[in-house]
C-alpha cells in the first residue's frame, strides 16, 4: 500500500498535462473532519479527460481500523440469516468473454441488517455521501433516496472492467468503502463496449486502500467508465456501494443487482 501511494505521489509530480480541473483546495463538506486526499487521485495519464475537481475523490481514513475490522468479520463470519449463508457458500461468478466483472459475489443488505454499531457506520458514510453531493452537485438540493448497501466480495484474481453504471436503475453517485486490500480504481471515457478500452489508453486513477471511501459523481458518474483492475500479487477485496435510487423500471428483472446497474 505504501509503495502504490509513492508512485501515486512521484507520478503526481510529473509535469503531464492534469486532467482534474485543480479546485482551489481539496473537496470538503462544511463541519465534516473528512477530508478528500489529492494525492490519491492520479491524473498523470488522463490528458483530455475532463472531470472536475470534486467529481472523482478519496477519503483515505474515513473508518477506523477497528470499524474496518468489524466490517470485514462481519462479512465473513458475522450474521447467519440464510441470505448471508448462501452469499459465502456461493462461488465465484466465473469469466465469461463479455462479463464487465469476473471473480466476485455480491448482495444487498438493508442497513436494519446490519448489527446496529456496523449500520450505524454505513450510515454515517451514506450520510457523508449524501452532504457531499448537496455541496458539490448542483442537482442534489436535498435528501435523495438510498438503495441497500450492496456488498461486493472480489475474489484475490477477480476484475471489473470499465463500464458505466447504468441511468435506468441508480442516480447521481457511485461511491464505494474499500475492504481488506488496495486496489486502483481507473477512470476512462464512457463508452458502450467494456471491451473496447485498452489499457493504455488516457485514465486517471484513484487509489483505493482499506478504510478509504471514494465518490463519483458528475462527469466521473456519467461520462467516465470505472473499473477495478487485478493486482500483483493477488488480492481478495471487499467494498460496501452507496447508491441513490431512481424509480426502478418494472420490466427489468430485479433478480441480479448487477445486471440491472451495469450496462
Ligand atoms: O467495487 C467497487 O468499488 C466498484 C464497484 C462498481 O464498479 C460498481 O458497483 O459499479
Amino acid at each position: 500500500m505504501l509503495g502504490a501511494t509513492r508512485v501515486f505521489a512521484r507520478a503526481r509530480g510529473r509535469q503531464c498535462g492534469l486532467a482534474l480541473r485543480r479546485a482551489s483546495s481539496a473537496p470538503a463538506v462544511p463541519g465534516s473532519s473528512l477530508q478528500a486526499d489529492p494525492k490519491f487521485v492520479d491524473a498523470s495519464r488522463g490528458e483530455g479527460l475532463e472531470i472536475g475537481a470534486a467529481d472523482a475523490v478519496v477519503f483515505p481514513d474515513a473508518i477506523s481500523q477497528e470499524e474496518h475490522d468489524a466490517l470485514v468479520e462481519e462479512i465473513l463470519h458475522g450474521a447467519s440469516d440464510r441470505a448471508m449463508r448462501k452469499f459465502r457458500k456461493r462461488k465465484y461468478q466465473e469469466d465469461h468473454w463479455d462479463a464487465v466483472i469476473v471473480g466476485y459475489k455480491e448482495i444487498e443488505r438493508a442497513m436494519p441488517l446490519w448489527p446496529p454499531a456496523l449500520a450505524s457506520v454505513l450510515q454515517r458514510m451514506q450520510d457523508f455521501v449524501q452532504r457531499y453531493l448537496e455541496e458539490h452537485v448542483e442537482r442534489v438540493n436535498g435528501p435523495l433516496e438510498y438503495l441497500p448497501p450492496h456488498i461486493i466480495d472480489l475474489a484475490a484474481d477477480g476484475e471489473i472492467r470499465p463500464h458505466v453504471d447504468s441511468i435506468k436503475f441508480s442516480g447521481e453517485v457511485v461511491a464505494g468503502l474499500s475492504l481488506l486490500s488496495t486496489r486502483t480504481m481507473s477512470l476512462r471515457k464512457g463508452r458502450d463496449d467494456p471491451h473496447a478500452y485498452t489499457k493504455d489508453e488516457p485514465a486517471v486513477d484513484l487509489l483505493l486502500p482499506p478504510r478509504s471511501l471514494y465518490i463519483l459523481c458528475n462527469r466521473a458518474r456519467f461520462d467516465m467508465g470505472h473499473s477495478v483492475e487485478r493486482v500483483d500479487p493477488p488480492e481478495r477485496r471487499f467494498s460496501i456501494i452507496f447508491r441513490d435510487a431512481i424509480p426502478i423500471d418494472k420490466e427489468n428483472d430485479p433478480s441480479s443487482f448487477l445486471s440491472r446497474h451495469i450496462v
